[in-house]
């Protein structure tokens, strides 16, 4: 059965039919704004314990830990280019996708939800990001069979329709 590919509107915080959500962190895997903000508040402190030990990270690297108080198994913590900063960008970019669904398949993770990494604030434009996006999990997904369905999360009406233009 070909993966399910679906995005909507929401908080990468509350989906609590995916096995696993992934989070645009910071080097340090440390709470931060934005995704990491509401992924950290909602797990609750052991979730930054848990970092800890992992960081740093590099950019287009994901590694991965449990979600506590997440109503999910696991959160995959990826930390994506800055816009104009970390070079190349969109090959960066492209590894946080192909490297997340990586690690959800060797875990077992058959549902996995993702933010519109890198596109807050790392500054990266939203149509070029979700086009990596949507090009990279389309292409990796064949290489993953036991994930069955990957669905992007996106804050604002917005960047919803731009993602929904683009699938
Ligand atoms: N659910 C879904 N999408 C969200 C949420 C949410 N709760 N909150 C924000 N977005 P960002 P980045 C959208 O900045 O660009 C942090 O401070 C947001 O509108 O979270 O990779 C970290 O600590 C945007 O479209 O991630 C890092 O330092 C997208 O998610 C840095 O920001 C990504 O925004 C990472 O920057």
């Amino acid at each position: 059965m070909p993966t399910q590919l679906e995005c909507r509107q929401g908080d990468i915080a509350n989906q609590p039919d995916m096995d696993a959500v992934v989070n645009a962190a910071n080097a340090e895997l440390r709470p931060g704004g934005g995704v990491a903000g509401a992924l950290h508040r909602a797990a609750g402190p052991e979730l930054d314990r848990a970092c800890r030990p992992l960081a740093p990270i590099a950019p287009g690297q994901a590694v991965i830990t449990e979600a506590f108080g997440l109503p999910n198994r696991h959160v995959i913590h990826c930390l994506g280019p800055v816009y104009g900063r970390d070079k190349p960008e969109a090959e960066l970019l492209a590894a946080c996708y192909r490297n997340a669904l990586s690690l959800a398949e060797q875990h077992g993770i058959s549902s996995l939800a993702f933010p519109a990494l890198s596109a807050g604030a790392f500054g990266y434009p939203l149509e070029e990001a979700t086009r990596i996006a949507l090009t990279t999990v389309s292409e990796t997904l064949p290489q993953c069979p036991g994930i069955e369905r990957v669905r992007f999360v996106l804050f604002d009406a917005d960047s919803t329709e731009v993602f929904q233009r683009t699938l």
